[in-house]
């Protein structure tokens, strides 16, 4: 890290806020309290605008979700106490989702803090479980602290650090040194892998007789698609996706087979159990939910060694993802291990089961509907609960960071905060958020704030009237149905209190025209969509 003596004097917030300024921090989310006024008010100063949020866990999820989207963290500020008690999920997905986000508390004055009844949280301890670092600012080194923090945020596997600072200490002369910029993305510098693994790497596929890809987040966040793609044309293999790796491989692809972790992946399990090599790549298993149960070789692809142990690997790739796999794609012979029928085959049955008719309008039916209105650049994401499941194996993503789904953590209430973060990020693109009925409620509040920011989004609720993922849980373990079904408002009415265009839908023509309206009018909008909920039970 290069750094320069600093020149003239600047208080401790204000040199926090100066190095998130110069690694290119287009905003802060958050919600403040008196503890951090003069962060923000610095942060303003710092041309870093404080985006108010309704409750704190968006403030984090949008943090996250732009982290994800810039590659630099995101930033999101609560207060002491409360505010950082209710930040804590939202901080907690961006480490399950390894999202680089800088969350900073306020705390007591320092003097105070020993003796402290009142709002009192030891929030260094607190967030210590659920961050890469947590950790007091101090004024002889706010600067470098700040620095530290965002390469630790941002280095791999990226993941949220906590920052607090003591009201007392805002305007205390900031010391020690300032760094200058240096680089803050994370594959800066990383190489290739190995020549021995990537020569028995070579050979273990190039001897396999059903050679099988599976993608996830690590893919992702080194770009390496079109290397992924390389190595299955020349491979003639299938590619499996991670949920939140949505988008590595177009999904029109003809060797693109399908979503592990969603609706009907017991068909695409199967397809994986029939392979006799995977090429695991950049797989991330936080997002695995049941265990390892294949039987193939594995090699493993990734900027970091198979520390997870969560599957056994033959052999480790460790280095750039795009530059292994485009080394491999570059150096293995041309081939067709499966059939084009094979593959199509089974993505026309995974189709099948999961778009089952139901007695109402379905929530696929919706789906499809927003699919074949909005254009291939949309970004769509997506909240927790059955609705999940269909999303995220039926919405057709084209590009890579044109999905967002919460699946380390599995956070209700994600979508809605993630959608408005894409928004900004992408003030041009339709983003579309589909939501269950519950996750909608818990934070139908943030209408307020996209109405603020002018976020012309478009929010398909899937109003089912149930927390339908645990309605299906309690009918598996053959409970009655309990404490899972509750009656909506009227969504649409609520929407237009917003100020936002409210719409009722019962059928999927109905949708398709609520939401070329939406798209053509670019206004908030919010479509109640009335579905029944069999047709997740596949
Ligand atoms: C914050 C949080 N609380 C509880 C859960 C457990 N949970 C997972 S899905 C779900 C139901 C979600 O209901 P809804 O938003 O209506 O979606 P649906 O299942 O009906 O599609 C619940 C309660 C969770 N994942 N996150
Ligand atoms: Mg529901």
């Amino acid at each position: 890290m290069g750094t320069v003596a600093k020149t003239k004097t600047t208080t401790v917030v204000q040199a926090m806020a100066e190095v998130l300024r110069r690694v290119g921090t287009p905003y802060a989310f958050g919600l403040p309290g008196g503890e951090v006024v003069e962060l923000i008010n610095a942060l303003k100063q710092a041309d870093i605008p404080f985006l108010l949020t309704k409750h704190e866990n968006t403030a984090a999820f949008a943090a996250g979700v732009t982290g994800e989207i810039l590659g630099i963290p995101g930033v999101c500020v609560a207060t002491i106490g409360p505010g950082a008690t209710n930040m804590a999920t939202g901080v907690t997905n961006a480490w399950m989702d390894r999202d680089p986000v800088i969350a900073i508390t306020g705390q007591i004055a320092a003097p105070r803090y020993n003796v402290a009844t009142h709002q009192v949280l030891d929030s260094v301890a607190f967030y210590r479980p659920v961050t890469k670092w947590s950790a007091s600012v101090h004024p002889g080194s706010a600067a470098e602290t700040m620095h530290k923090a965002i390469r630790i945020a941002a280095s791999e596997r990226p993941g949220p650090v906590h920052l607090t600072l003591s009201s007392d200490l805002a305007k205390a002369e900031a010391g020690g040194k300032f760094p200058t910029t240096s680089p803050v993305r994370t594959y800066l510098g990383m190489g290739a892998p190995c020549k021995e693994s990537l020569s028995k790497a070579k050979g273990m596929i190039a001897a396999a007789g059903r050679p099988i890809i599976f993608a996830g987040l690590g893919v992702l966040r080194a770009n390496a698609g079109d290397g992924l793609v390389g190595l299955a044309e020349k491979l003639g293999a299938p590619v499996i996706v991670m949920p939140k790796a949505k988008g590595v491989i177009p999904e029109d692809h003809p060797l693109f087979a399908g979503v592990f972790e969603m609706l009907g992946d017991k068909l695409v399990l199967e397809l994986g159990g029939r392979a006799d090599l995977i090429v695991a790549c950049g797989l991330d298993v936080v997002e695995f939910d049941k265990p390892w149960n294949f039987q193939a070789t594995v090699v493993h692809v990734d900027a970091l060694p198979n520390r997870d142990e969560f599957y056994p690997a033959e052999v480790e790739l460790v280095g750039h993802p795009a530059t292994a796999l485009s080394a491999l794609a570059e150096q293995l012979p041309s081939r067709r291990a499966w059939t084009a029928q094979e593959i199509s085959s089974h993505r026309r049955d995974l189709l099948e089961l999961i778009t089952r008719a139901g007695s109402g309008m379905a929530s696929h039916q919706v789906v499809a509907a927003a699919r074949k209105i909005l254009p291939k650049e949309t970004v769509a994401t997506c909240d927790v609960g059955a609705h999940k499941f269909l999303v995220g194996q039926l919405w057709t993503t084209y590009a890579p960071r044109s999905f967002f789904m919460s699946n380390g953590l599995s956070a209700m209430g994600y979508g809605f905060p993630a959608a408005m973060a894409a928004q900004l990020a992408w003030p041009d693109k339709p983003v579309v958020a589909f939501l269950g009925d519950g996750g909608f409620a818990m934070y139908m509040a943030e209408l307020e704030t996209a109405r603020r920011l002018r976020l012309p989004l478009i929010v398909v609720v899937l109003c089912d009237g149930a927390l339908s993922l645990i309605a299906m849980s309690q009918e598996r373990r053959g409970l009655p149905h309990h404490a899972v079904d509750f009656a909506n408002p009227d969504i649409a009415k609520v929407a237009e209190a917003f100020g936002a265009d409210g719409k009722v839908c019962e059928t999927a023509s109905e949708v398709e025209t609520a939401i070329a309206s939406a798209w053509s009018n670019r206004r908030l909008t919010v479509i109640q969509a009335i579905v029944d909920a069999g047709p997740y039970r596949v």
